[in-house]
């Protein structure tokens, strides 16, 4: 019987695992098989490895799981021990940094010590896995975008807890590892500035985050809109120009008089989601040091009343 086939009705057809590019790329760092699963088939691929772990894949989760297990064993004494307690109050529970009087020393364990020495390992963790997205581009002669796009995130993430930390002098200035503790602690630093919303660059970020929503709905929708045209084929489309892209394309220069290209949507994509957290990050950073109040400073440069 013909179907009807797209990318959601697709036929799962399953013949040897495909195990991808061997030339140049460190074999024994990768699993030797792959299974499928028809769920996942669904929403992707439904082929599930090889994985490549590779020396710093393996150091990355390991720190991160001593990171995680010294928040887990801090909550767990918090919780006197009581899995009932623990599960009670899981969200509430919390591992804090030193308090200001350490300043940038190095504070008794039981007062942020072990808060610091989680951090480092997070740091460690964090770093490893950014190492790990350039080598394994390098390895298969990508370009370096997902490495440059997760470096964006690092970037605030070492704004909100080293860069700024330093140029306040205080380690207390870090973020608290706990579920509703890390939000207070976002509330508290918006009304401790006057109300981060005057802050252009909080602005700025939100711009950007809101904004790679509507892109990424926009493309999304197109995609699908065409792929009774072959539209998800999208390497295709980009090489031979046919129904599919035409149409995409016309119906935004219909709609708004401009479209992005095959290419460009992906390059708009790119530097949307990117720039989120650089301006986040310079935001985090004036906090404080150039800026102590955000309203105050609105209402000397007229930008509120
Ligand atoms: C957090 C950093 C990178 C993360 C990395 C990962 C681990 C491992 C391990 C799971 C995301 C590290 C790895 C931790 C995990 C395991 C096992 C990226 C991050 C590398 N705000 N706000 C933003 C909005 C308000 C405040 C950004 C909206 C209030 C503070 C964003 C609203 C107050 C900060 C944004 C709103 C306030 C922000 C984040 C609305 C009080 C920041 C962008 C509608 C609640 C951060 C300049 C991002 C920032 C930030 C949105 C309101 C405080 C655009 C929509 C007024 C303190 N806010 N916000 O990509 O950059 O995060 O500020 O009300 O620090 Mg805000």
């Amino acid at each position: 019987m013909a179907e009807y086939q797209n990318i959601f009705t697709q036929v799962q057809v399953e013949g040897p695992p495909e195990m991808g590019v061997t030339e140049g790329v460190e074999l024994h760092e990768r699993t030797k098989g792959a299974s499928f699963v028809t769920f996942f088939g669904w929403f992707g691929n439904a082929q599930v490895g090889p994985f490549y772990l590779g020396g710093l894949g393996l150091a990355s989760l390991m720190a991160g799981l001593v990171w995680f297990t010294m928040v887990g064993a801090a909550f767990w004494a918090q919780a006197g021990y009581n899995p009932g307690v623990f599960m009670r109050d899981l969200f509430w529970l919390s591992l804090d940094p030193p308090s200001e009087e350490y300043g940038l020393g190095f504070p008794p364990l039981a007062e942020g010590g072990m808060y610091m020495i989680a951090s480092f390992f997070l740091l460690i963790s964090v770093m490893l896995w950014w190492a790990r997205a350039w080598v394994l581009a390098a390895q298969l002669k990508m370009g370096k975008h997902v490495f440059w796009a997760y470096g964006a995130a690092i970037w605030l993430f070492l704004c909100l807890g080293f860069f700024r930390p330093i140029l306040i002098g205080s380690w207390s200035e870090m973020v608290p590892y706990g579920i509703f503790t890390h939000l207070d602690w976002t509330l508290n630093f918006s009304v401790i500035h006057g109300n981060l919303f005057y802050n252009p660059f909080h602005a700025l970020s939100i711009a950007f985050l809101y904004g790679s929503a509507l892109l990424f709905a926009m493309h999304g929708a197109t995609i699908l809109a065409v792929s009774r045209f072959g539209g998800d084929r999208e390497l295709e489309q980009i090489a031979d120009r046919g129904t599919a892209t035409e149409r995409a394309a016309l119906f935004w220069r219909w709609t708004m008089g401009f479209n992005a290209t095959m290419e460009g949507i992906h390059r708009w994509a790119w530097w949307f989601a990117v720039l989120t957290p650089l301006t986040g990050g310079i935001g985090i950073l004036l906090s404080g040091t150039v800026v102590t109040d955000w309203y105050g400073w609105a209402i000397d440069h007229g930008y509120a009343r």
